[in-house]
């Protein structure tokens, strides 16, 4: 081999080694790129999406979902927004809890959030808004007020069009008790007039939240998949169900109940998340809730020991932190990041759409403190605004304990408005659906002095959560019109349940919670007309429509203290009085003609004073010596006035 030959071949090895060099380099830089790729931020979603200004939260602190996020900084764009403080990261660079101030005079619209890190940067949308108007919004609810219980997806449908949305095909199926089937929030709007016949003031709807997009496999009902048509499940606090409608929807409903006259109420639920929220997987921190999905109490349910103060914190800690169901993960409200969620996540809603009241889920297994803190920040916001809380417990000295306006054992006023009269539901049942002692109410009611406020109590004779009245063993049309006569005219602030009106019948709780026939294409009637309504239930549709009338024209009916006057096993009478005027009621839940005679010197009947029934016109009484003698036919009721 000469020279040149040697130096070529020397030239061709070289050539080949810096061939082999530069590939490797690639793959280097290739994988890096990868790598970097990989580690570049990116934003999921922004708790909450907007706010307004001159809040009362200010600044307001975001929770930002996304990947990648470790050292990010966070930066606003677009006037009147700006960062406040060091935002704080988990470990695992999935959330970001960060403070936004906006200024009193940040014009309304669309600002940009963006995350950068050293790996890159990310771009979420942040929406400032101004006050809404307050004039008829945030009204609270009164015993002016008569509210009608309504589960969305089986109320009415307002639009085919959403009822098997893409992104949660396949769980949409009417004959399935389980599924959803249709309901939403423009059939609430299309009733509106049906409500307003009716004399309903205030609509409370179960929860709008977004629940779980597919079958619901940890949940099994009568051994089978069921879905979250019922609301209680959220996967998503800041967002309405895709089967009931936007945001925008949910906004033109409040405005067009308002423009009606009639107030709207939000269900919410801040005991726990759906069994499918992505906190599950991957919570915003270690102490977001009480246990994680392998490791959790169960709840024992054993809610007497809340209001003992005997018990220890161990005794309680089972049913204030247990799981519900041992599948709804139990948010931890000690936690002070999960507070503040919850606190703005109730004003957004209120602030956002205007609406009126919240009716409270599972209200008892939430810790007094959090709530506390919580009704202060709705009251300093919104005044008026009024909260029933649900505690299903048939006993006045359990449920009275969790009523705001004044502090127990513990130290603590929890700030609560109202509640669900549970104590006197189950009385009503027996004694007007399966016929026994009538008694049971008044001393039921007796125990009023017990409540802080027992004015403002939401009495109810029917629910979501249990059978229909109609499917109680003993229930008839008659006991029905009774049990709302009573309801409709007692002290506190009367909730009928959808469909109670036609005598909707359902024995458990799927069944209870039917369709209403002429709500969905294809019903063979349309019972929100009265052509659509068979004999009984027109009857009873019109008794009911003659209560509400009643309660609205008579004063003492709102507003009156309630003074019982006459108890026997199936009689009852009892006035409603205020400085000016007195409404006495009587009722007979037996099966024959009762004749009876009371004193009414309490209520300031004058003796002469010559009284009609406002429910049959044919009948009326005087009083003399003090008395008023009454004869009522079998199972019906009186409301007698003067004037
Ligand atoms: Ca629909
Ligand atoms: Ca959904
Ligand atoms: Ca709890």
């Amino acid at each position: 081999m000469d020279a040149t030959s040697r130096r070529f071949t020397q030239m061709t090895q070289i050539r080949k080694i810096i061939a082999s060099c530069l590939k490797v380099l690639i793959c280097v830089i290739c994988v890096n790129l990868r790598l970097i790729s990989a580690q570049t931020p990116e934003i999921l979603k922004v708790d909450p999406p907007g706010w307004w200004t001159r809040s009362s939260v200010n600044p307001v602190r975001l929770l930002v979902r996304g990947r990648n996020l470790q050292d990010g900084r966070v930066a606003v764009a677009g006037s009147g927004l700006r960062v406040i403080g060091t935002p704080k990261i988990n470990d695992r660079g999935t959330y970001i809890f960060v403070d936004v101030f906006i200024a009193p005079d940040a014009p309304a619209g669309e600002r940009s959030l963006t995350v950068i890190t050293p790996r890159g940067s990310a771009r979420a949308s942040f929406e400032v808004a101004g006050p809404l108007n307050r004039a008829g919004r945030f009204q609270g609810f009164s015993t002016s007020d008569v509210l009608y219980l309504i589960m969305i997806d089986r109320f009415a449908d307002g639009d085919q069009s959403n009822n098997d949305p893409p992104q949660s095909r396949g769980i949409y199926d009417r004959k399935n008790k389980f599924y959803y089937h249709g309901g939403d929030l423009q059939g609430v709007i299309d009733r509106l007039p049906y409500l307003k016949e009716l004399g309903v003031t205030a609509i409370w709807l179960t929860p709008w939240y977004d629940n779980y997009d597919r079958l619901n496999q940890i949940e099994l009902k009568e051994d089978k998949p069921s879905t979250g048509f019922h609301g209680y499940n959220p996967q998503d606090f800041y967002a309405v169900e895709e089967h009931f409608g936007t945001l925008a929807k949910l906004r033109e409903l409040v405005d067009a109940a308002h423009r009606s006259g009639i107030k709207i109420i939000q269900d919410q639920v801040m005991n726990h998340t759906g069994p499918y929220h992505p906190w599950i997987d991957d919570p915003p921190a270690l102490t977001w809730f009480n246990g994680t999905g392998a490791k959790h109490l169960k709840n024992s349910f054993q809610t007497w020991a809340l209001h003992d103060p005997r018990a220890v914190e161990s005794l309680k800690r089972e049913t204030m932190e247990g799981w519900f169901l041992d599948f709804l993960p139990d948010l931890n409200q000690h936690d002070p990041e999960v507070s503040r969620y919850l606190i703005q996540n109730t004003l957004w809603w209120i602030g956002t759409t205007g609406l009126d009241g919240i009716r409270m889920d599972t209200w008892q297994y939430v810790p007094n403190s959090f709530w506390r803190d919580w009704t202060r920040a709705i009251k300093r916001e919104f005044p008026d605004f009024k909260v029933v809380g649900e505690v299903k417990d048939g006993d006045v000295v359990h449920t009275s304990f969790f009523q705001g306006g004044s502090a127990h054992f513990d130290g603590i006023d929890s700030g609560l408005d109202s509640l669900l009269d549970f104590p006197l539901f189950y009385p009503i049942r027996h004694a007007f659906a399966e016929g026994k002692p009538l008694d049971e109410i008044p001393k039921t009611l007796a125990k009023d002095y017990l409540y802080n406020d027992s004015e403002i109590l939401v009495t109810l004779l029917g629910g979501h959560d249990d059978g229909r009245f109609m499917s109680e063993k003993g229930a008839t049309i008659a006991g029905l019109k009774l049990a709302n006569a009573f309801v409709l005219t007692t002290r506190g602030v009367p909730q009928l349940y959808y469909g109670d009106e036609i005598a909707m019948e359902g024995e458990d709780e799927p069944t209870t919670r039917g369709d209403f026939p002429g709500g969905f294409a294809g019903d063979k009637r349309n019972a929100f007309t009265a052509a659509g309504r068979h004999k009984d239930e027109q009857e009873l549709f019109e008794y009911i429509r003659r209560l509400t009338a009643l309660r609205r024209e008579i004063e003492p009916l709102k507003t009156g203290a309630l003074i019982n006057l006459h108890v026997a096993e199936q009689q009852y009478a009892y006035a409603r009085k205020t400085n000016s005027a007195a409404v006495v009621v009587v009722i007979n839940n037996e099966d024959k003609t009762a004749e009876f005679e009371f004193d009414v010197t309490r209520t300031g009947l004058r003796d002469g004073t010559v009284m009609h029934d406002r429910l049959d016109v044919s009948r009326e009484v005087t009083v003399r010596d003090g008395k008023l003698r009454v004869s009522l036919p079998k199972r019906s009721a009186a409301i007698f006035s003067h004037g």
